[in-house]
């Protein structure tokens, strides 16, 4: 098509072709030399506990991503961005691939599949403190099945991990994941980790940046701090309060200081709002300190937090509750 304009009495009309919208620096001979920015999503997953939400922090910097000993700590996708030179890396924080036993799980397994599918690089995180089991190895493999984008595995906890076992874990990736490579790190002490990057980096697509650069995260500032809370619970309580339990920002008063911030502790019975307050407040009141202590360095800013413990029945096996929560279910369920 011709570019060119027509005369139609007082109006000039000008026809615009694809040429004309190029950039002016594509059209000159002297082009200026611009950095290509890449971008792209970078999957985080593998079995609970191995470690990926250690990784996320330690890659970003900030305690982003609440981590606990215990499995199946991380409910829902967590977001990282990191910006290094011309390249930008979104980290996508995932649950667990574990064994789907109510809703809740199947949210949660839903979370990490979606990631899958939209990451440019995908970063399988092992335990190698432990052995592979027919299970691990299984749910690992199901779950990067249709997975065709570059792939590596890092073998994680070396600080711990007996050699024996990290050469067993990283036989079954040679034999069984083939990825583009494997990597041998701390994401506790971060051995290993810069190398890793380097390798995930030099996979990115060419893209602009998906963020601005000074982004670290994508998540509102009330999610972090519900997280923050449910943290300190399953660092708190034990038995079945940690998994039951669910934590969601309710209100929030900035401009004041201390910022007012109310979480709603949602129980899935009765009963577990008396162990959640403990006697005479003691159980509360020691998870309102510690939860405020983080907020505060979270924030930067002095808070004043109040928690309100409220049941709501089965809500792990409840969909309209979950949807409430903000959890989604796959939609072929
Ligand atoms: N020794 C050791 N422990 C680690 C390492 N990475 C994570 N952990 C611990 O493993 C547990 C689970 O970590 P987390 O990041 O929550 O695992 P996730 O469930 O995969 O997100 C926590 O107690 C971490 O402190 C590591 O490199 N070395
Ligand atoms: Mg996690």
């Amino acid at each position: 098509m011709q570019s060119g304009c027509g005369d139609t009495g007082r109006h000039v009309i000008f026809r615009v072709t694809p040429e004309d919208l190029r950039p002016i620096h594509l059209l000159s001979t002297v082009r200026v030399s611009e950095p290509t920015q890449r971008a792209g999503y970078v999957a985080l997953v593998g079995r609970p506990n191995a470690g990926k939400s250690t990784l996320l922090n330690r890659l970003i910097g900030e305690h982003l991503s609440i981590v606990t000993p215990k499995a199946q700590t991380t409910w829902q996708r967590v977001t990282g961005v990191l910006t290094v030179e011309n390249d930008q890396l979104v980290f996508l924080d995932t649950p667990g691939l574990l064994e789907v036993r109510d809703l809740l799980q199947r949210s949660m397994l839903g979370a990490a599949l979606e990631a899958l599918t939209e990451a440019d690089v995908v970063l399988l995180v092992i335990d190698s403190t432990e052995a592979p089991t027919d299970r691990d190895a299984e749910r690992i493999l199901t779950a990067l099945e249709d997975v065709t984008v570059p792939t590596f595995v890092a073998l994680n906890k070396v600080d711990e991990a007996r050699t024996g076992t990290v050469a067993k874990w990283r036989g079954w990736a040679e034999d069984q994941v083939r990825p583009d490579a494997i990597f041998e790190i701390s994401a506790l002490d971060g051995a290993g980790v810069d190398p890793l990057l380097t390798a995930v980096r030099a996979h990115l697509p060419e893209h602009p940046f998906l963020y601005p650069e000074d982004d670290i995260a994508t998540e509102p500032v009330r999610f972090f701090i519900g997280e923050l809370v449910r943290e300190t619970i399953l660092e708190q309580f034990r038995q079945e309060i940690p998994y039951s339990v669910f934590t969601q920002v309710e209100e929030m008063r900035e401009g004041q200081s201390p910022i007012y911030i109310a979480v709603n502790v949602f129980v899935e019975r009765k009963s577990q709002k008396g162990m959640l307050i403990g006697k005479k407040g003691a159980a509360i009141r020691a998870l309102g300190q510690a939860s405020r202590e983080k907020i505060e360095t979270f924030l930067g800013q002095p808070v004043y937090l109040d928690l309100w413990v409220k049941p709501l029945r089965a809500w792990r096996k409840n969909r309209a509750y979950l949807g409430q929560l903000g959890f989604r279910i796959p939609e072929d369920d």
